[in-house]
């Protein structure tokens, strides 16, 4: 429990320091455990409850879920949790934000 509330504090610090404004992400998690043709609707279902969520995009065939999301709502971390509390371990695979350095070659 002490390292999630790490994490939390962690975040809660980079969104107050570096997200002057909420701003739609869309990040891609490579979720683990989806076997079967239900298994990305429990994952979407999942998702699409956290709050923040705008869009959920769950694949069998290529393991990933695509989110869309308000980062002054959400983040990442609870995207992953959500998934996780589903039986669906995930981690994130590519985030497509309006960083700085996602703007350098
Ligand atoms: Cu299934």
């Amino acid at each position: 429990m002490s390292f999630l509330r790490t994490v939390t504090v962690v975040i809660a610090l980079s969104i107050t320091t570096s997200f002057a404004i909420a701003a739609e992400q869309t990040v891609t998690l490579k979720v683990d455990g989806m076997t079967c043709a239900s298994c990305p609707y429990q994952v979407q279902h999942a998702l699409k409850n956290v709050d923040g969520v705008k869009t959920a995009q769950a694949s069998l065939e290529t393991h990933e879920a695509v989110v869309v999301f308000d980062d002054g709502v959400t983040q990442v971390a609870a995207l992953i949790a959500a998934t996780k509390n589903a039986g669906f371990p995930s981690t994130l695979k590519a985030e497509d934000i309006n960083h700085d350095e996602k703007a350098a070659p």
